[in-house]
């Protein structure tokens, strides 16, 4: 029931809000649309079914079945009573987007309708255009719905952790102090992103501080780690699951892990496998949108949170999965490093900050073993449909072949 979680637990009965999702049939964003709900709050949603459309293109699926929107909202409102008013559309139409905020007038709406892979952007010109088209497009879109329709609405925007890259100095939140010729100043610290996906999360950061600082929209611009996970307390409770990707394309690193263990296929660190990034479990990742939604920015203030649990090597995600499946099973595991199709080090610093969402209240609630342990006893159902996806799952992506034609 609402205010369950003792972390951020709200008098509902008050500050109850109107949230718009956009890209609410996503990995992020169904799970996140039964949790609002769950906490007391109107929900509706916008979704093209792009990625649907993607993953399909790309020979893959959902590695754990999932339901049409259609079927999701009936079967929700069965179990729990819950009603979802959802449109088909795309966010880079500019008509969906300012009749979705007209109508809807939400208080938060969070935009999560992107194009999300970074090997996709590199497959070739195409999809590079595609994504930072989609993308820019979309945001600047939803700049001028805002602006236009609802001042005052809080963007909650998901960016990445990648647009910052690797630099060998700590990456603090958003912004740092420079002294440059005996004089200071604070300034945006500078991104480095590493594919054309992440470089479109770049230019989205900076046009929505440019809005923000036009037209004061209250902003928070999320740099969010790699997400792991089948589940969340929702999805369990309502047997609602969420999409879940596992090929070369559409798939992120710990869950294509925990899909290869269980297809019985070598797990593949690219590389030297040095790689370090920042990771959080879905269930957590739901937890710091739901804390970012619930205590907005001051009016006109522009904010960045670094959105991520912990950060590790893609040697010790391999090791951790090939460990846990091993314990599970009693069978045995192989981790086989694999030639890095990107172009990125495979073994450098990394200290990010993060420390705005622990002030607001974000406490880690699982950790990695048991998230682990839960995605492949999730995943060993569905064996016989990752079997069928194993021709997806060996990196074909090369960042140096990605062609113009
Ligand atoms: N990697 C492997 N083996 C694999 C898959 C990935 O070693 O089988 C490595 C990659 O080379 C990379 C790291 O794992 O160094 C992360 O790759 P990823 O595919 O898990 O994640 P990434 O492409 O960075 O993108 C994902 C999401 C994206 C989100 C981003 C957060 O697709 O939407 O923005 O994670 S972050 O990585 O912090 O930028």
């Amino acid at each position: 029931m609402p205010g369950q979680n003792k972390h951020y637990n709200l008098s509902l009965h008050n500050d109850a809000m109107r949230i718009l999702i956009l890209g609410i049939d996503g990995y992020i964003g169904w799970p996140l649309a039964l949790h609002l709900l769950e906490r007391g709050h109107e929900v509706s949603g916008v979704d093209s079914f792009y990625t649907r459309k993607r993953v399909r293109e790309v020979g893959s699926d959902s590695a754990i079945p999932i339901m049409s929107m259609e079927r999701r909202i009936e079967s929700l409102k069965e179990m729990s009573g819950h009603k979802l008013s959802f449109i088909r559309g795309d966010v880079s139409n500019p008509r969906i987007i300012y009749d979705a905020i007209k109508e809807f007038k939400p208080d938060c709406t969070v935009h999560l309708a992107e194009q999300r892979s970074a090997p996709y952007s590199m497959i070739g010109l195409k999809q590079a255009t595609e994504t930072l088209q989609k993308n820019m497009i979309g945001t600047v879109n939803l700049a001028y719905a805002i602006k236009d329709m609802n001042p005052g609405c809080h963007i909650l925007k998901l960016g990445t952790m990648g647009e910052y890259g690797t630099p060998n100095i700590d990456i603090p939140e958003g912004f740092f102090e420079v002294e440059y010729r005996g004089r200071k100043d604070t300034l945006p610290f500078p991104r480095n992103a590493g594919s054309w996906y992440h470089w479109s999360k770049v230019h989205d950061s900076n046009n929505l501080m440019f809005a923000n600082n036009v037209w004061k929209i209250p902003v928070t611009d999320v740099m969010q780690g790699v997400v792991y996970g089948t589940s969340t307390e929702e999805i369990d409770r309502f047997s609602s699951p969420t999409r879940f990707d596992i090929d070369e394309v559409w798939g992120t690193a710990l869950n294509r892990f925990c899909a290869q263990a269980v297809g019985d296929m070598p797990i593949t660190p690219y590389g030297k496998g040095g790689q370090t990034r920042g990771f959080l479990s879905l269930t957590d990742s739901i937890q710091c949108l739901t804390i970012a939604a619930e205590k907005p920015p001051e009016k006109g203030e522009y904010r960045v949170f670094n959105q991520f649990d912990e950060y590790y090597s893609v040697n010790q995600l391999a090791e951790t999965v090939k460990n846990s499946y091993e314990h599970l099973t009693g069978k045995p595991a192989r981790i086989e490093h694999v030639e890095n199709p990107r172009i990125e080090k495979e073994a450098h610093y990394y200290r990010p900050d993060m420390i705005k969402l622990r002030n607001l209240g974000y406490r880690p609630s699982r950790s990695l073993e048991t998230e682990i342990l839960k995605i492949l006893s999730d995943l060993s159902k569905h064996k016989s449909r990752i079997d069928k996806l194993k021709n997806c799952i060996m990196p074909k992506t090369f960042w140096a072949k990605s062609s113009g034609i």
